[in-house]
């Protein structure tokens, strides 16, 4: 159909983007980092989102290069923030199930972290629980060296996939994102807020920090830093944004 051969012409014609969403420290309120996700400018259906198009980027095996572009394109706009005097920023890219896949993925991660002269320390790797189950010894290895580096491994969607403690137990990752599933029906005293409040005790137990996601109001926020979670990420503070507002968002007093 017309639409794979525009996305299989995107790339060549410039047509990606980064957009960026600000996550914030629970207590504190400070801008942290962003989490960098991915758009593409259609000449004609104008800005579409990765619910569009990424399924066939996957099956397609597109998202291989595309998905050099965004690690590229990622720590590219990292160096420029850090030459700006913003070196204490986090950036966190996705990574599919096909790229993680990649035999290579790990060297050209840590090709354009030198390249660009980034301190590993501040990128972090999101990965679902579907994505590092497909073969899970692989994906303890890898996320190893990752972490070995000084990247940040990250659980995304923590929570909707069927194994979520066997992640917990085997991943050597450092930080859990509730999905936004569980963020949106919060409410004091359900059942829900039990689940989270778990989900957060034990990611403590174990030394990793939690980013809840997905907030829209101020009572998913208070509720949330109320049972410890350490950032914050959510339509309530910003949308995915692209670099030009992120830019001014930088340079605004804060
Ligand atoms: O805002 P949003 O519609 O951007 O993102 C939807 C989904 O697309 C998210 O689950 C996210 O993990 C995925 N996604 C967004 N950007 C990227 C990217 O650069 N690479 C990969 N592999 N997935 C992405
Ligand atoms: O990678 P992941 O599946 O976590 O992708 C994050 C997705 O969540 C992106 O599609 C982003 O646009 C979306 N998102 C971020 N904040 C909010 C929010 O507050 N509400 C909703 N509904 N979606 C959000
Ligand atoms: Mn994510
Ligand atoms: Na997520």
């Amino acid at each position: 159909p017309l639409f794979l051969q525009d996305l299989s012409q995107a790339l060549s014609r410039n047509q990606f983007e980064l957009w960026y969403q600000p996550q914030y420290t629970a207590p504190g309120h400070t801008l942290c980092g962003f989490e960098a996700l991915l758009r593409w400018r259609h000449p004609q259906h104008g800005i579409l989102l990765p619910g569009v198009f990424l399924p066939l980027l996957e099956k397609t095996g597109l998202i291989i290069s595309v998905g050099h572009w965004v690690i590229d394109a990622a720590c590219r706009q990292l160096h420029h923030w850090n030459n700006q005097g913003f070196t204490q920023l986090k950036l966190a890219i996705n990574l599919s199930p096909t790229q993680f896949e990649q035999h290579d993925i790990y060297d050209l991660i840590a090709d354009s972290l030198a390249r660009y002269h980034i301190d590993p320390a501040q990128l972090t790797l999101e990965v679902t629980e579907n994505t590092a189950l497909k073969n899970i010894d692989r994906s303890v290895q890898l996320l190893n060296r990752f972490s070995q580096l000084g990247i940040t491994v990250a659980i995304d969607d923590f929570g909707t996939g069927y194994s979520n403690m066997l992640m917990l137990k085997k991943l050597p990752a450092t930080e859990l994102k509730i999905d936004k599933s569980f963020v949106k029906d919060i409410r004091d005293n359900s059942r829900n807020v039990k689940i989270v409040s778990t989900i957060i005790d034990i990611a403590h137990s174990m030394n990793m920090h939690v980013v809840a996601e997905g907030i829209e109001t101020q009572e998913q926020h208070a509720l949330l830093t109320h049972l410890g979670c350490s950032y914050m990420q959510g339509f309530l503070f910003a949308r995915p944004l692209p670099v030009e507002k992120i830019s001014a968002l930088l340079h605004q007093k804060t």
